[in-house]
């Protein structure tokens, strides 16, 4: 099985000189972590290479020297990446996913090339992927990449990895294109975020934007269920723990110490970007030399500013603000041998990188909103064992982590201020411990770990749905299924009502059946061989409403009652109590829940929330269950979680007692059970192993076969009649 990583650039820079091309490879904790995949020696990358070429013999050279490390090009043209990269991904979606709503810029051509440029990447895959083949799609740049991948190549396992924060729900709702997004997602198995709370944002936005329902981690999406987690992304920790101790950095730090005189460091490295709470950083340390003129000459602030997009407008102003702080900080505090900022508007090689982190007495991390932010995660390794303190901003997702740091909300710029005297004033000792604890963490939460996660967790879900596609009822399993019931002598079959027969409707009492459902039963019934048993939740009165003139035996109230020969039955002489206290809580909930309501059946009270608000009902199906657990044990009653139900009932009935009573009665030889609901598992777990278990409309541990759309009529009648089914 080979391991394609799809993302919007390949891990190198491609120059051209007069001897033809020349590939630089940019070892990024992406490619780190993506190189320690053991389990997969069959790797792959497809991206843009970063360089324009419309010359096919051009393009045939760089493909050519690209596939000596397995890279396989995706070319773009300059309009291409104007629209696509700099317009939908930077102008669009890059500030909304960090909350600058403000800052959109939306052009309808940025979303047409965005589609375009998706749909390329989806060739280039095309191309090469195999069936059993896993693809690793990387960011927000590739949204619409696994519903393309899933529909036009068969049997891979998709994964994809969001790098940027996934907004709240009420955020993410303005996006125009917010459901061809979310579909678009959707193709993967497996989507992973650094932080639980955009995982949270994301099963939200499914559920508000798709109305997709979700179990835990799991969100059901047609005849398929989508894992969703979250995947903290680490770093190559021993590569950065371990700087300081190659010659060439020491030599760089010891250099950099003595320039930058004898004071206190307070260390800043970040990409321009309006994200990452440059300006409120300055602000804060403006305030902080302002009121506390004793650390003045004591403590300076270096910042490393990397180029980016400085020549897109909103960019360039954000420089010339910083520019302009700076300019006026420094000239308002500087003295002859000491500078409060010391800014560099550039990147640096490597293992100057690393020096500066290791000599810095603090790193200052402000973002006001990052995904994750490896930054800070790389400044506490290079300390090496040295004491050191990171002050954080509580909006990267590094924070979730960190906790031993200094954590800071970064809109508030006293907080930035108290936050650097509470650094400056913490005792070597408790830094050292502080620092300790979080190298510890990351020592354990490296970039290879994350890596192995996701993809072993990818590979769990593919055989997972390995297992889950082989229950699913095709023509070969139908055909064992019809063979059986034509030579059986003696057949059961119950059926479950809401859900199996009928479809599931906002009122209960519109499930009613169609002249095709009574004709199906009818023929099922008049076969002598046959014994039909409609088992439901409903109570007597509804079922005999309907079915009282078929050839059928019903049961009622999950097996509480039974009709045989014309006659109901009760299974379970215990009487439900008709305690006030029960009832009164479940009216208050239904009352406080809109589009909830209760019944009251003979053997159960219900309190039933499918037209509610999912997360309101969620609450109160939490405060319910709560308030239930004590009453329900003193009265010797259960709680039964349905199908967007929670029902209180007497302990021993169930439709398994019912399967039991009806399948002892009689030696039949084939006997089937199908039913969609939680309480129809209660049944599949009675039957003997040779038996027809059916679950309708998802999979079940405990039924052998699933049928995943509703269509049972149509089953029923394949089995029944001498054709087969499509
Ligand atoms: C995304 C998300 C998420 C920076 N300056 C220099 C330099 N760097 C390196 C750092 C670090 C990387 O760049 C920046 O990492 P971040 O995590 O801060 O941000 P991005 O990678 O831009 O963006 C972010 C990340 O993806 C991973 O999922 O954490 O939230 O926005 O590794 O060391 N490297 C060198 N010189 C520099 O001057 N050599």
């Amino acid at each position: 099985m080979a391991l394609f990583i799809i993302s919007n650039r390949l891990p190198l820079k491609v120059g051209k000189s007069e001897d033809g091309f020349i590939y630089e490879r940019s070892e990024g904790g992406l490619a780190t972590g993506l190189g320690s995949l053991q389990d997969f020696p069959d790797r792959h990358w497809i991206g843009w290479p970063g360089i324009y070429s419309d010359d096919n013999q051009e393009r045939l050279e760089i493909c050519n020297g690209l596939l000596k490390e397995n890279f396989h090009p995706v070319f773009l043209s300059e309009e291409q990446i104007q629209d696509y990269y700099e317009g939908y991904n930077n102008s669009m979606i890059w500030p909304l996913c960090h909350y600058f709503y403000t800052y959109i810029q939306y052009e309808s051509r940025f979303w047409e090339t965005y589609q375009e440029v998706n749909r390329l990447f989806c060739d280039e895959a095309a191309k090469l992927l195999k069936p059993g083949d896993m693809v690793w799609v990387q960011d927000y740049q590739l949204m619409l990449l696994p519903a393309m991948l899933r529909e036009r190549i068969e049997d891979i396992s998709i994964g994809y990895f969001h790098h940027i924060p996934f907004p709240s729900y009420e955020l993410f709702r303005v996006l125009p294109e917010r459901a061809e997004i979310l579909k678009g997602l959707m193709g993967a198995d497996l989507i992973g975020f650094h932080t639980h709370d955009y995982m949270r944002h994301f099963i939200s936005a499914t559920y508000r934007v798709l109305g997709l329902d979700s179990d835990l981690d799991e969100i059901h999406y047609g005849d398929r269920i989508v894992h969703v987690d979250a995947f903290p992304m680490g770093i190559n920790y021993d590569l950065h723990y371990s700087a300081i101790l190659d010659p060439s950095v020491l030599k760089k730090a010891k250099e950099f110490r003595k320039n930058f005189g004898n004071h206190k460091l307070v260390l800043s490295v970040d990409r321009l970007d309006y994200s990452k709470g440059i300006l409120h950083r300055l602000k804060g340390f403006s305030l902080f030399l302002e009121n506390n003129p004793e650390y003045r000459g004591k403590v300076s602030l270096v910042m490393v500013v990397v180029p980016s997009r400085d020549s897109v407008e909103r960019y360039a102003d954000l420089k010339t603000k910083i520019d302009e702080m700076i300019g006026s900080l420094n000239g308002m505090y500087s003295s002859l041998n000491w500078s409060p900022v010391y800014y560099f508007y550039r990147g640096f090689p490597f293992e100057e990188l690393m020096a500066l982190y290791h000599i810095a007495n603090y790193a200052l991390v402000t973002p006001l909103r990052d995904g994750m932010n490896l930054v800070a995660k790389e400044y506490v390794a290079a300390k090496h064992d040295e004491p050191g303190m990171l002050i954080l901003s509580e909006m990267a997702g590094a924070a979730n982590e960190l906790k031993d740091a200094i954590i800071i909300n970064p809109n508030d710029i006293d907080e930035i201020e108290r936050a650097l005297l509470e650094a400056l004033k913490m005792p070597e000792e408790e830094k050292k411990k502080r620092m300790d604890k979080m190298r510890k963490i990351l020592s354990k939460q490296t970039v290879n770990k994350w890596a192995n996660d996701f993809t072993s967790e990818l590979v769990s879900i593919k055989n997972i749905n390995t297992a889950l596609k082989n229950k699913k009822i095709g023509p070969d399993s139908f055909f064992k299924i019809k063979e059986k019931y034509q030579n059986a002598k003696k057949r059961l079959i119950i059926l479950d009502y809401d859900g199996t027969l009928v479809p599931l409707v906002k009122k209960p009492e519109l499930a009613i059946p169609d002249r095709q459902l009574m004709d199906t039963l009818k023929l099922l019934a008049t076969d002598q061989k046959n014994k039909v048993v409609i088992s439901s939740g409903r109570d007597a009165e509804f079922l005999d409403k309907w079915f009282s003139d078929l050839d059928l035996n019903l049961a009622a109230e999950h097996g509480a009652f039974y009709k045989e020969n014309g006659k109901w039955h009760e299974n379970v002489r215990t009487k439900f109590p008709a305690d006030e206290e029960i009832l009164d809580l479940l009216q208050k909930t239904a009352d406080k829940t809109p589009g909830s309501r209760i019944e009251v059946k003979k053997t159960s009270m219900v309190w039933h929330f499918r037209n509610s608000d999912k997360w309101l009902a969620e609450l109160r199906e939490k405060q319910l269950i709560n308030a239930l657990m004590i009453p329900c044990a003193r009265l010797g009653l259960q709680i039964m979680r349905g199908n967007k139900v929670i029902e209180i009932k007497t302990t021993g009935v169930d439709k398994g007692v019912e399967a039991t009573r009806l399948m002892s009665a009689d030696n039949y030889d084939f006997v089937m059970a199908m039913g969609d609901d939680i309480t129809d598992e209660d049944m599949f777990h009675v039957m003997p192993d040779d038996a027809i278990t059916i679950k309708v409309g998802s999979i079940s541990d405990h039924a052998r076969f699933s049928l995943l759309q509703l269509n049972t009529v149509k089953f029923i009648n394949s089995l029944i009649t001498p054709e087969t089914i499509a």
